[in-house]
């Protein structure tokens, strides 16, 4: 019942002279940096793969409420449950801007969401971990947000302009969850021994599953090599893990913490840290539908769903009624009010 591979028809990716005179010069417009609008002609593969993504990506960032979400009663204090509350409100807001973007490629809001529902579209695994203690929610905005926005910051300069815009904003929300997830892990670990223990502990969880965000290694990426060749994706899943992993090695350091990892290590000669190998069986395991919380959260999603559709109903009932009004001339629209409520987008 969960996600397959989407076909995007993508088998191979070809050269400048094997394309098509209409591809060619599409492809050069992408070569030269010219933003793709959604009014401007385009391979459909291209489109298939960016409602693939984009799609995948809105998912995840309404999914990606979840794990968090659960800690918004148990906050330590007041100020915590005010900042977690709006966190987790941004996500709702990346996933919403996300859902416009890939609905400018022809797809309903409506079959994402059935999509999604159904297990049909995947979701980052990451999502798929539980939250169990208060020190989890500091993983989280350190490692997964970090993460996101070391994905995320290149698209900001993708090919296709929705999407490219909307990351912008995104990322930098993004920025502040890092930071704020760093500092409940900088308080933590200057705290108790207790404290400190249970930071340690959420590192130990959280470090792997946050390596596998960045997709399968390269050899095995079925997209990468043509969502670079079309400025979809601008570095590959390893250059980008590489990066996490050598930015986010430091900050482990400044906090006290060690990486659950006995192979990471600093290479002068690469500059660059190794370290040691993903169990990518787990990773196809989650992905596949078998992780720890992956039916939790789909039940979660489809609950919340199918009690928002007395909300639907009232906003298109009084979408009707004002049109209808409107039509019998009873009621004008409101200057600088707008005239349609955009029951689509709830
Ligand atoms: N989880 O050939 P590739 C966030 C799938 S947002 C699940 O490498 P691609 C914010 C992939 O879809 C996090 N599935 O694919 C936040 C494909 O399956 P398909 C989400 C994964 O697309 C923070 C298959 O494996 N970010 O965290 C994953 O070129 C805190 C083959 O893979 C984005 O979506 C995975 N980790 O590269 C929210 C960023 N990795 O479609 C709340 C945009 C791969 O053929 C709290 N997306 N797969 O069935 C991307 O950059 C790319 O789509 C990748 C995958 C890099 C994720």
């Amino acid at each position: 019942m969960y996600a397959q591979m989407v076909d995007t028809g993508v088998s191979k990716v070809r050269s400048l002279d094997e394309l098509e005179p209409t591809e060619r010069a599409f492809q050069e417009k992408v070569d030269t940096g010219t933003r793709i609008e959604p009014k401007d002609w385009m391979p459909e593969k291209y489109r298939k793969t960016l409602i693939r993504q984009i799609s995948q990506h809105a998912h995840s960032e309404i999914v990606g409420q979840l794990p968090e979400a659960n800690w918004i009663t148990r906050a330590p204090t007041l100020k915590r449950k005010m900042i977690l509350l709006s966190k987790v409100q941004d996500e709702a807001g990346h996933g919403l801007y996300l859902y416009c973007a890939a609905e400018t490629l022809g797809i309903s809001r409506e079959q994402m969401i059935a999509d999604l529902l159904s297990g049909k579209a995947k979701y980052s695994s990451i999502f798929n971990y539980p939250t169990l203690t208060w020190a989890d929610i500091g993983a989280i905005g350190w490692l997964v947000d970090g993460a996101a926005i070391i994905n995320q910051i290149p698209i900001c300069r993708s090919s296709y302009g929705p999407y490219a815009r909307a990351m912008v904003r995104i990322c930098k929300e993004e920025s502040f969850h890092q930071r704020q997830g760093f500092e409940i892990l900088c308080r933590l670990v200057k705290g108790t021994p207790q404290q400190k223990a249970m930071a340690q502990d959420a590192l130990n969880r959280w470090w792997w599953p946050a390596l596998m965000m960045f997709g399968p290694p390269d050899a095995e990426s079925p997209h990468t090599a043509q969502s670079k060749q079309w400025r979809i994706k601008l570095f590959t899943n390893d250059e980008l893990r590489q990066r996490f992993v050598d930015q986010t090695a430091p900050q482990a350091d400044y906090l006290g913490l060690k990486i659950p990892d006995p192979e990471l290590e600093w290479n002068p000669d690469r500059g660059s840290y190794d370290f040691g190998q993903i169990d990518w069986a787990e990773f196809y395991d989650v992905i596949k539908g078998n992780g720890p919380c992956n039916r939790e959260r789909l039940q979660a999603r489809i609950k919340a769903h199918e009690e928002g559709v007395w909300v639907r109903d009232a906003a298109l009932a009084y979408d009707e009624k004002k049109r209808n009004a409107e039509n019998a001339g009873i009621r004008k629209s409101v200057p600088g009010v707008p005239g349609d409520l955009g029951v689509n987008q709830l």
